[in-house]
């Protein structure tokens, strides 16, 4: 049926999925789910609405003959096998620009939640150790500080602004320097030299697994706190909770995690380290306008109109 080319996969908003069925969609828990749908109606597919973190590859377009689009709930599309949609004539879209505000505000939050000490401090008031008289270290002061910038594209873009308002030196590495203010690094390990903290936010994928290693986490040092609301996978995560354990690096506020939702048990034992559960875009607004995007390649593709925002 020609009202039913839509799929949905992920879990999606009660706002979210009254568009997508206006929009005739089926939906599906999961990407795993799709090889168990009836052959004939994997057949009918010509756009699915994406959202999930798994893997989605040739074998999954292969098991959709008809797909002609591929709309990514996010602006991150590491999840999705680009040259393999590219080669079967699949349009890739994402959600960019939306998202920037939400996810440089958390990541300058984190940065100064980390280095304020806001969970020792909230735990000393909720279980009573103000009221005891029970001492809380200091902080340390957030303003001023030199922070690095993994990655200055749009959003690391906005997190410079934001960190200037804060009074910072601020350096960047991204290939080539760009037109800005701002001190360019010709290698990820000579940035995390120069500064005291780093905040990733550069694209997941092949390209940048393990940027984060354990040598440029030595170059940040022991005075240094990392803040990743980027990709687990940018990370050397092993390395990293080496040296949170053993004082080697401060602190580290994590908003994304290999293999998440599944947390390393060693990382969430650690006291230094700031766990989120990927809210980069997680406000009421920001999600609306990501899925208003979404829906707009989607229905653009399958119209034959350009995308507005492609990946490819
Ligand atoms: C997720 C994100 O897409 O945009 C990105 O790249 O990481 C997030 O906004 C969001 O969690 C929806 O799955």
């Amino acid at each position: 049926k020609e009202t039913r080319m839509i799929l949905a996969i992920g879990s999606y908003s009660q706002e979210d999925r009254t568009a997508l069925d206006a929009m005739g969609a089926a939906h599906l828990a999961s990407l795993q789910g799709l090889a168990a749908l009836p052959q004939d109606q994997r057949a009918g597919i010509k756009g699915v609405a994406y959202k999930g973190g798994h893997p989605f590859g040739a074998a999954q377009m292969d098991l959709l003959p008809a797909l002609r689009v591929i709309a990514n709930f996010g602006v991150g599309h590491d999840a999705i096998d680009v040259p393999a949609a590219t080669a079967r004539g699949i349009t890739v879209t994402n959600t960019p620009a939306v998202l920037n505000d939400d996810v440089a505000d958390l990541a300058v939050a984190m940065w100064i939640a980390l280095n304020r000490g806001f969970e020792p401090a909230i735990a000393h008031v909720r279980m009573g150790g103000w009221a005891r008289g029970e001492g809380l270290a200091l902080g340390r002061k957030a303003s001023g500080r030199r922070v690095g910038i993994l990655g200055l594209g749009r959003i690391g873009r906005e997190i410079a602004d934001r960190l200037a308002a804060f009074k910072c030196e601020i350096h960047y590495w991204s290939r080539g320097a760009k037109d800005v203010p701002w001190t360019h690094h010709a290698d990820p390990t000579a940035l995390a030299r120069a500064v005291d903290d780093l905040i990733v936010i550069i694209v997941g994928g092949p390209d940048t697994e393990g940027l984060v290693s354990a040598a440029l986490l030595d170059a940040l040092g022991p005075d240094g706190v990392l803040v990743n609301v980027a990709r687990g996978s940018v990370v050397d995560e092993a390395a990293l909770i080496e040296r949170l354990a053993d004082g080697r690096l401060r602190g580290a506020a994590l908003d994304v995690f290999r293999g998440e939702p599944q947390v390393d048990l060693r990382l969430l034992a650690l006291p230094n380290l700031l766990a989120l559960p990927h809210i980069g875009s997680a406000t009421v607004e920001t999600r609306a306008a990501m899925g208003d995007l979404q829906r707009r390649n989607l229905a653009a593709v399958l119209d034959g109109r350009p995308a507005e925002t492609p990946v490819n």
